[in-house]
This record gives C-alpha cells, structure tokens and sequence, in this order.
C-alpha cells in the first residue's frame, strides 16, 4: 500500500459502464475550493507556502478557530454557468468538485454535519447543487472529490498533526465513519442527480473493509458511478497514478488516469503565480494520453467563487486548441510506441496516427521507423493542407520544414493516413540522428540493481518526484537501453545522475557493442532541506559530459552501463542524454 495514495491496483471488473465514457471523454476539470481558499495561504497575516488546502495543518490552526472561520465564506462572485462554460470551452467533458476535503467543511448541505456552507457560512446556499444543476445544464459529467479517511475538524478521524485523541479506539474511526462519512456520501449520491465519479482520497492506513464498504455503497445508490483507486485497499475502477506523474513509458494499469494542477497548490493561494501556460497544458494532456491514461487538470477559485484571471486566459487558449483538435483528443487510443518522442508524441485512431509536434525538429525533418504499415497520406490536422512524407522500408520521414513557414497553432498535429493500423513491434528508444535522445531511468532494463522513486516538496504539500537507477550491489549490476538506431554515427553523451560521498570516485563503463565510455563520478552533494521535508537529505543531481560514442551502425542496439568498481551503493542515474555529434 502506498501510503499516501493507497494501492495501484483495481480490483473490480474492467467492464464498469463508467470506463466507457471515460475511456472516450480522456479530460476532466478538477476543482479544489473550500473554506480554505478564502484563506488563500494566510493565517493571522502569515503566509504559508504550500498546498492551500492543507493550511489548518501547516498554520496548525486550532479545531474551533478554523470552524469559526467559516464566517468568513461568502462566495458571492460564484457564478456555477460561467465556470461550467469555462470548463467546457477547454475542452473538459467532466468536472469533479472538492464536496468534502481534509477539513471536514462541506460544500453542500448535510444532515451529517453542522460544518458545512448552508449552516456555517453567511452564504448558506448549496455549491455543490449550483454546480450540480449547471453541469446538467451545460451537459456535462459532474463527479465529487471526497476525503474519507482525512477528517481534521472531527475528533474521531485523524487530526491534521496525525494525531488520535488519548483513549482513541478503533472504534471511534467506526463512529466517525458511520456517523459522517455513510450518511455524507449517501446525500451526495442520492441529492445531484447522475453521479459520473466519487474521487477519494488519501486512504492511508485506512482498514479495508471501509473502502469495500464504500464501493458498495456507491455501486446500491449509482451502478454507473465510477471511484478511483485512492479509495484504498486495493478497490476502485480505475487507477489514479500521484499527483502530477506524467508516466514516460506506458504504465501497465489498463485504466489509469494523471491529476494534474494549472499552477502549484491546488486550492487558491494569494502568491501562487507559477502557472502552466497553454501550451504546457496542451502537452500534458498529450503526454498522457500517448501513454494511455487520462488527464484531470484542476483549477483553484477564490474564496468569492472567482476564478484567477490567468486560469481563464491559459484554460479559454488552451482549450482553443483542444476543440480544434478535438479528433486527435478524444476517443484516441495511446501511441503505438510505449514512449514518447524529444519532438513530441503520438495518439491514434483506427488507422490514423496524429503526431502532435511539441518542439519542432531543427532539421524540419521527423523520423519515425517501424509503423508496420504503409502510409498513404499526411496532412496538418488544423487547415487539412497536405504534408510531403516519404517511406523507405520500415523508415518514414514527414518533411516539416516544407510547413515551418505557416501560421500554425500552439502544437502542430500532423495526421498519417495509413493503410491498417499502425502495428509497432519494437518499443525500443528511436534514435533518428537529428534529435537529442533522452534516456530516462524509468525506461531501463536492470539487473542486480533497481529503479527507484525519490519524491520530495518543494512548497509543502506540492511532491515532485524523480526515478533513479540506484542499489548497484555488485560487479555484475547492468541497466540497459534498448536503442532503434535510425542512423550510424557518433554520439556526444551526457550523464545526469546523483552521488553520496560513499560512492564518490566510482568508476563505469558505459557501452554500445565494441565501443565504450569510461568514467569517474564524484560526490553531488545535498539539496538544502525546508522545514516540512521528511525522510533523509534529498541528493543533488549533477550533469557531466562523457565524451564521444561512435555508433557504427543502425538498427536494434542495447546500451549498457556497468560499475568498474563498487563503492557504496553506486550513483544514482537519473538520465542519459545521447545528442547526434555534427
Ligand atoms: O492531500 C491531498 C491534496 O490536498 C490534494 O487534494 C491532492 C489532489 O490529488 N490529493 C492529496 C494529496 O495527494
């Protein structure tokens, strides 16, 4: 059990009817709003950086001050139609709601609770119906996020120190669970209508008859309601992978789904300007639908029911784009290739590939080999203005330059007519001879050594993770790359990886066939830690240049790193970089 998200792993049967829609429909608004975005990150004129949601836990605002600012709410500039229209004009055919967060404040009215927005709030009216009626209205899906283990303003759930009353009992959980969470859920499922999905959340040590009970609880109310994996215990129809994982390789999850934030916090914080600009947004939501998965991206508004001006201008430009596209969104199915592309990626339907171009090739030329299938016509998706292409054996080359000079959209989508689906045998790393390769350690093969997550904050509450190759525990350890070399020739490589002092002065060899890299590491060093971090010293990465690698000849290659000596547990690689040396 992961022990923030809960397990990865679905239990129930994949033919839910739910996955239909969302398995087609591929992007959803996720809304994090409550008693805390009024708040917007401040506590008694203090700022707190961090995830503003989870202010009451970093301000370590007392139980009955935090209840007692819920006079504060009034969400007088809500307008449910415009943020449903929002929603709809970038793209977004669902929209999922914080009804109930850590806090324990409802957003809609409750017979369970005296802490919710129709009794403690000056604005008393029901959120959580204004939108409810306004997504029915606008047609679309309406689905509620709910905390169900979490709970800091009840004194049977965990506090938000993680800390349990003196005399605290199994029990007690029971009582909160059956006195709140039963009868919360059960008016969210019997009060708004159609119930598109119930989103838990942190799970944690959670005992898993609770999420058995709420699975069926939702399946006796709505057959049709899909619940997400961090329901815990392993339940759930579909897999929701971290926050913000956007995973370069194709998870083996047959049903997954990536959470994703329009700048950092979740929910509206004053100084939080770091936002995503559309086209990052737009890149997002490719990347993970290349890879399979769908994309929920979410936005904060203010305590005044107010969106921040730039979520409105990122998401209306972005979603421009989306609609625009909308053949090469939704519907799709994940690239023929288990990775991604340094130029872009790739989503497909029937026998149709769209190529959605990120960063255009310097060369003004693309490379992609073994489709498997002949192509017969390729046309920029946006103005159907055709596209010079040509194919010799199992090699295609699209010839962008020809296009460079045309008014083109954010990103580009080139769409390949085939003759049959695209049929890709081989996933190995394309190496096309113009672009920068990078090789990720989530992609290697490795033995006698693992791939580990390192995650870590920067803000508090904001995780951000990376994969390393790290545990080397002998001589024989290997991590490998398989290469489809598209072109011969010589290679400048990069190494980005991190190292403790143990490992300091190791040497390795890194190797394609004959020819081969040797090299000495030294110590990275440590990042500096912030006062919430947790966990031993974040390492610090390091980038070095390794010299020239001649790959004599294309075709399918592996490319092997080895230790030369063994000095503590090794380095950590986090990536390999093989740019075309001209
Ligand atoms: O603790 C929450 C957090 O506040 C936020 O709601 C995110 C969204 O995925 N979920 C939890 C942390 O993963």
């Amino acid at each position: 059990m992961d022990e923030l998200w809960g397990d990865a792993k679905v239990s129930s049967e994949s033919t839910h009817p739910g996955l239909q829609w969302f398995t087609e429909d591929k992007y959803a608004m996720f809304i994090h709003w409550g008693l805390y975005s009024e708040m917007a990150g401040v506590w008694k004129g203090k700022t707190y950086y961090g995830i503003g949601e989870w202010l009451m836990h970093m301000a370590e605002i007392p139980v009955e001050e935090y209840k007692a600012y819920a006079r504060n709410f009034n969400p007088d500039q809500f307008d449910a139609t415009q943020l449903v229209r929002l929603a709809k004009a970038a793209g977004m055919k669902t929209i999922v709601v914080t009804s109930k967060h850590h806090d324990g404040f409802a957003m809609f009215d409750s017979k369970a609770s005296e802490f919710t927005v129709t009794k403690a709030t000056p604005y008393q009216g029901d959120l959580m119906r204004e939108l409810a009626d306004a997504c029915q209205e606008e047609g679309l899906r309406f689905g509620f996020y709910y905390s169900q283990n979490k709970d800091w303003t009840e004194p049977y759930a965990t506090s938000y120190k993680g800390e349990r009353p003196v005399g605290y009992t199994p029990a007690d959980f029971e009582r909160y669970f059956n006195q709140k969470v039963v009868p919360q859920v059960t008016e969210l499922l019997t009060n708004y209508g159609p119930i598109a999905m119930i989103w838990f959340d942190t799970p944690g040590g959670m005992d898993k008859a609770y999420s058995a009970k709420l699975v069926e609880l939702v399946q006796s109310y709505q057959p049709n309601c899909l619940v997400n994996s961090r329901i815990g215990g392993g339940y759930g129809h579909y897999v929701s992978l971290g926050d913000m994982h956007i995973p370069p390789v194709r998870p083996d999850y047959e049903v997954w789904e990536t959470v994703d934030t329009t700048n950092d916090s979740w929910s509206y914080a004053w100084y939080d300007q770091n936002w995503k600009s559309p086209k990052t947004i737009c890149e997002h939501l490719v990347r993970v639908l290349a890879r399979g998965g769908s994309y929920m991206l979410n936005v904060g508004p203010k305590g005044d029911g107010s969106l921040p001006a730039k979520v409105v201008e990122t998401l209306t430009v972005s979603g421009d784009w989306v609609r625009s596209h909308s053949e090469a969104i939704y519907g799709t199915e994940a690239s023929p290739f288990d990775q991604g592309f340094s130029w872009g990626d790739i989503t497909q339907k029937g026998n149709h590939l769209y190529l959605h171009i990120f960063d255009w090739p310097e060369s003004g030329l693309l490379r992609l080999a073994d489709l498997g299938t002949q192509v017969t016509a390729a046309s920029l998706l946006h103005d159907s203005s055709t596209v010079v292409f040509s194919q010799e054996g199992s090699i295609l080359e699209v010839m962008l330059g020809e296009v460079s000079g045309r008014d083109l959209p954010i990103v580009p989508v080139v769409k390949l007519q085939l003759k049959a689906p695209a049929k890709v045998e081989n996933h190995a790393t394309q190496v096309d001879g113009f672009s920068t390769v990078k090789l990720l350690a989530e992609m290697a093969d490795v033995e006698a050594c693992e791939i580990t997550e390192r995650r870590w904050m920067e803000k508090f509450g904001e995780w951000k993770h990376d994969y390393f190759v790290d545990q080397w525990n002998s001589l024989e350890s290997l991590a490998s790359w398989d290469l489809n070399v598209l072109e011969a020739g010589d290679y400048s490589i990069s190494l980005e990886y991190s190292c403790e002092p143990e490992a300091a002065n190791s040497e390795w060899v890194l190797s394609l066939g004959d020819n081969s890299l040797t090299f000495i590491t030294y110590e990275s060093g440590f990042d500096s830690n912030n006062s919430f971090h947790r966990g031993p010293p974040r390492q610090r990465n390091h980038s070095m240049s390794l010299g020239v690698l001649t790959i004599p000849e294309s075709g399918l290659q592996t490319l092997k790193l080895i230790p030369r000596n063994l000095l503590g547990a090794g380095i950590g690689v986090k990536a390999i970089t093989l740019t075309p040396f001209h």
